[in-house]
């Protein structure tokens, strides 16, 4: 395969790899997802936990209404509702 093909696989594959994880994400049962990010189980998504998404990184201020720097079960719906 060309160099300059090639090159156009790898950013399609790219593209799909980011589609497919905010499809996922987008698509995933809420509390399934919610529960698989709260690593200590107490309910609540903290920024560090949070680090394991990224599109939950990017939005971690706007989700977190009671600005209490966490992302409570309430909250997390807002991300999946989109
Ligand atoms: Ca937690
Ligand atoms: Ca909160």
């Amino acid at each position: 395969m060309p160099a300059r093909q090639e090159r156009n696989m790898k950013n399609i594959m790219t593209a799909t790899v980011i589609a497919l994880s905010t499809a996922t994400l987008a698509q995933a049962d809420g509390t399934e997802l919610f529960q698989q990010l709260d690593a200590n189980n107490d309910q609540a998504i903290s920024l560090e936990e949070a680090q394991a998404s990224e599109a939950l990184v990017a939005q971690f201020e706007q989700l977190d209404a009671n600005k209490d720097g966490l992302i409570n079960a309430a909250e997390f719906t807002q991300l999946v509702k989109g």
